[in-house]
């Protein structure tokens, strides 16, 4: 869960000029719990809160800035605490872009960004992702700024290594290159050759990523939409819920995302492969391991013989689905670039049908089709960068109850 919260909550700004005063921020009834706690319902594993955005507004009582918090009213503090007793990873999110430092446009910045990173990763952390919005705009004195990417990076990771540091392209994880949920069907994990920065889509449940009186949430089915194309293209999800007036996220929005939970445990709490078998077209080491790609236990895999290599299933009836979930074992690298899926109708003499095709699947990939009966079924692997392997294969049906 992305969290916007700050100054623009009470002016119903999106970009706050940084002149804004101070007292402006006044959440009355402020409750981090209850953020962490519709996070948790929601089946959400972290938060990422706004700590600075674009108007300078530090949500901790920085000694860096004058444009902060009390430090009896350090949000910073209360929403780290609440994660951690409620079981959720804090994330924290620091503009690089800030319109009220005086320093902002001159090399001065730099440090003064660099000891605020500094302040919050030792103070607040360790956090699960730093998020660097890559917007520069002009600052106070009207100047735009040379971020020294460098030095933000390894201030963050010298502190923390495992913080997973998003920016437009990394190191961690990339923007999705858009601000409405979908990655592209094509979605590698990797730049390059070897690096590993997998896609994160950002979205705001709202119009806005902040909250906004006159604004409504999207309904599940969007949610759902927009599920199925980040989550089931192989990219992260972080999703904007945007705290109200008084710190708390609105009871409208979390029951949409309750709702919206519960959708997802409908669907995809039923594989329809169950008490089905798999086999691979040859054997690897004397051993077919395809059956493992049916069970849930993350590190039992299949691994293909060859680059193209075919992957059999079948169910003990046939069953309705419209939903194919492929999971490559990513701890292995990302290696599918082109595959399809057939199923063989006895009806039809037996022939195979090609019901999908795809690209790339990486962690996850769910392949939408017009519901179809089957009981056996191959995903035929086209091409790849070396042997596929698979952790998951599983049908689903959305419309059952
Ligand atoms: C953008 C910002 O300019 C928006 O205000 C918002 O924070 C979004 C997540 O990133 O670059």
């Amino acid at each position: 869960m992305f969290c916007h919260f700050g100054p623009n909550t009470f002016t119903g700004a999106e970009w706050g000029s940084g002149q804004e005063d101070k007292t402006i921020f006044n959440p009355t009834a402020l409750d981090c719990h209850q953020w962490a706690d519709v996070a948790s319902q929601a089946g959400m594993g972290g938060i990422i809160l706004t700590a600075k955005h674009h108007d300078g507004f530090c949500l901790w009582p920085s000694a860096f800035s004058d444009h902060t918090v009390s430090p009896e009213h350090d949000v910073l503090r209360e929403f780290v605490d609440a994660c951690h007793e409620i079981g959720v990873m804090p994330g924290v999110y620091i503009s690089p872009w800030d319109r009220n430092h005086p320093s902002y446009g001159a090399p001065e910045y730099n440090t003064v960004f660099a000891n605020m990173l500094r302040e919050v990763h030792n103070n607040y952390g360790p956090f699960f992702e730093q998020w660097f919005d890559g917007a520069c705009g002009e600052g106070p004195n009207g100047k735009r700024q040379e971020y020294d990417w460098t030095l933000f990076n390894s201030t963050v990771l010298n502190i923390n290594p495992n913080t997973i540091i998003f920016s437009d392209w990394g190191p961690g994880c990339r923007w999705v290159g858009n601000e409405e949920g979908h990655a592209d069907e094509t979605c590698w994990s990797t730049v390059g050759d070897s690096s590993w920065v997998p896609v994160e889509a950002d979205v705001s449940i709202r119009p806005g990523w902040f909250w906004h009186a006159d604004e409504r949430p999207k309904s599940v089915d969007e949610l759902m939409e927009i599920y199925y194309n980040s989550v089931g293209r192989n990219s992260l999800l972080l999703l904007n819920v945007p705290p109200d007036i008084h710190g708390r996220i609105t009871a409208e929005d979390s029951a949409v995302l309750v709702a919206f939970r519960q959708e997802r445990d409908r669907i995809f709490s039923h594989d329809l492969t169950q008490g089905g078998n798999a086999r691979g077209n040859h054997l690897r080491g004397h051993k077919d391991h395809a059956s493992n790609v049916l069970d849930t236990a993350y590190h039992t895999y299949w691994a293909a013989a060859s680059i193209v290599d075919t992957l059999y299933i079948s169910t003990p009836a046939p069953v309705l689905f419209d939903i194919i979930m492929l999971q490559e074992y990513i701890p292995l690298g990302q290696r599918v670039s082109a595959f399809h899926v057939d199923c063989c109708q006895p009806w039809l003499n037996d022939e195979w049908v090609t019901v999908a095709e795809g690209t790339t699947i990486g962690y996850k990939r769910l392949l939408r089709i017009p519901a179809t009966t089957a009981g056996r079924i191959r995903i035929v692997f086209d091409s790849a960068l070396a042997a596929p392997i698979i952790n998951r294969i599983a049908l689903y049906n959305t419309q059952a109850q």
